[in-house]
Order: structure tokens, then C-alpha cells, then sequence
């Protein structure tokens, strides 16, 4: 196991400054933004006094892996009515749309899983096409509080539901065609904490060609993730099993589908 991570920083209040504009060439992000000038008189006592407001980066970085996790991107508080929103809502898709296709087999899925998004959008992955469901206003209302705090636009939302630590997903990219794949994925994370692995494409199985550490993240209740290119072209990841676990998790994973055909080409 091996997380590279290069730097921690500390954000007050809920804006988390705009990921795309306050990247600059040291790779940290951040505190050159206004909150700097707002905040830097302030002491380390006074900002762990406001640690209900805090929203904590973590950079994580390896050959082409280029993600930002933000710990307490929503509150326990919100977290919790939000999993409420999630339990009480969504209906998971059942029979040819829960399963995967793998090696000529049909697998049922060992999670549950649903789709939302833009009208007439779908999304193919494991050889199977999901279309989504019309936006639920609880989810609009995430969509925009991500897309506000990133600056990056999602027109579509997968979410998998883990029913304890024996639901899992295997090792795959996100690099399907129908996603645009210089757009990040944003990965909001409910409930029980679970271990997220990647796994560099050339240190997998028995063609390995390079011994490269995995990176394995945490991901916490109310934590966003983001995926950044090149991510996905280069790291498998997977929601490994971990049957001492006995808590449900929901995952969202708000993506970019291209809708014109033309567009995948
Ligand atoms: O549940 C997760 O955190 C991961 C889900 C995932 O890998 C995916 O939706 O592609």
C-alpha cells in the first residue's frame, strides 16, 4: 500500500475554492485563493475551534494518478439526511440492468446499483447499457453543490449501493467511450468508511510489466473524491470486500456522458 500525498491543506467555511482556476505550477492548491488573505491571521486554535466548518484537502499524486479528496466535502449532519434522501428515494435497477458481462457469463452484480441523469442519456459499461433515470431534486441539489465548488459540469449520476462489507466492485477503469474522458469524475461517498485501491494498468495480474504501488484512500462519510485525467486511463480501481464491515454505503459518481455519437469519436 502506498498513498502519495503531497500536500494537506485546511479550508474554512463551505466554499471549497474552484479546483480548476486555483491549481498553480507547485501542484498545491488553495490558500492562494481569497480565503487566504481572509484566514492567514488566523491561529491553528482558531481554525480547529470552526472544525465543523473545516473542509480538508488531501492531493494525492502518482505516475499519471491525479486526485484531490476533500474529507469533509458535507457534514456529518448533511451526510446523514442525504443517505436519508438516498435510503427513502432511490429504486435500484433490477434483472438485465444489475449484472455485468464478463468473459461470456452474466453476473449479477454484488451491489445494487441505479442511474440519473439528463433526458435520452445513457451509459454502456461490462457490456451492459444503462439508461438514466430522470434527476430526483435531492440529487440536483448535490449535482450543484459539486458542480458549484469545482467549476467542472455532470450531466449524469451512477450510484452504487454497498449493503455491508460483502458488496464490493471489481477492478475496472472508468474509460468508457461514452464518457468524455478529459472530464473528471466526482465520486461522493455515504456511510460505512470503505477502502477505494488503484491499481496502475501495467502492475496487474500475470501480464505485470512494472512493480508500481498501489494507492488505497479512504473514502469517509460526506467525502468527495475527485478523479482527474489521466486517472482513468491509467489506474484500475476497485471497492475490495471487507466482510468485518457491517454498514451500508452509497456511492455517487457524477460523470460527463457524451451524447452525440459523433462526439465519442
Ligand atoms: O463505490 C465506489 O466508491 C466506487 C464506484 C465505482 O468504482 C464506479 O462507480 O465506477
Amino acid at each position: 500500500m502506498a498513498v502519495l500525498l503531497t500536500t494537506s491543506q485546511t479550508f474554512i467555511g463551505r466554499h471549497v475554492p474552484d479546483l480548476k482556476r486555483k491549481r498553480h505550477r507547485s501542484g498545491e492548491d488553495g490558500l492562494e485563493s481569497k480565503n487566504k488573505g481572509k484566514f492567514a491571521k488566523m491561529t491553528q486554535s482558531t481554525l480547529m475551534d470552526r472544525r465543523s466548518l473545516e473542509v480538508r484537502r488531501r492531493v494525492f499524486r502518482a505516475e499519471n494518478l491525479h486526485c484531490d479528496y476533500f474529507n469533509h466535502f458535507y457534514s456529518r449532519e448533511e451526510a446523514k439526511t442525504l443517505m436519508r434522501d438516498c435510503e427513502e428515494s432511490l429504486e435500484y435497477f433490477t434483472g438485465d440492468l444489475a449484472i455485468v458481462k464478463l468473459y461470456g457469463k452474466t453476473i449479477p452484480i454484488p451491489r445494487k446499483q441505479v442511474a440519473h441523469g439528463d433526458e435520452g442519456l445513457t451509459y454502456t459499461f461490462s457490456r451492459v447499457t444503462v439508461p438514466a433515470k430522470p434527476w430526483l431534486p435531492f440529487l440536483e441539489t448535490v449535482r450543484k453543490r459539486i458542480e458549484d465548488q469545482t467549476s467542472f459540469k455532470f450531466n449524469f449520476v451512477l450510484i452504487n449501493r454497498y449493503k455491508d462489507g460483502k458488496d464490493c466492485i471489481g477492478e475496472h477503469r472508468d474509460d468508457e467511450k461514452d464518457l468524455d474522458p478529459q472530464h473528471p469524475i466526482a465520486s461522493l461517498s455515504l456511510g460505512q468508511t470503505r477502502d477505494f485501491v488503484f491499481r496502475h494498468k501495467d502492475s496487474r495480474g500475470k501480464k505485470k510489466t512494472r512493480e508500481i504501488e498501489t494507492v488505497k484512500i479512504a473514502l469517509e462519510h460526506g467525502s468527495l473524491l475527485m478523479m482527474n485525467h489521466p486517472t482513468n486511463q491509467y489506474w484500475y480501481h476497485s471497492l475490495p470486500r471487507k466482510a468485518t464491515q457491517s454498514g451500508v454505503r452509497i456511492n455517487m459518481t457524477f460523470r460527463k456522458i457524451l451524447r452525440q455519437a459523433e462526439d465519442k469519436n
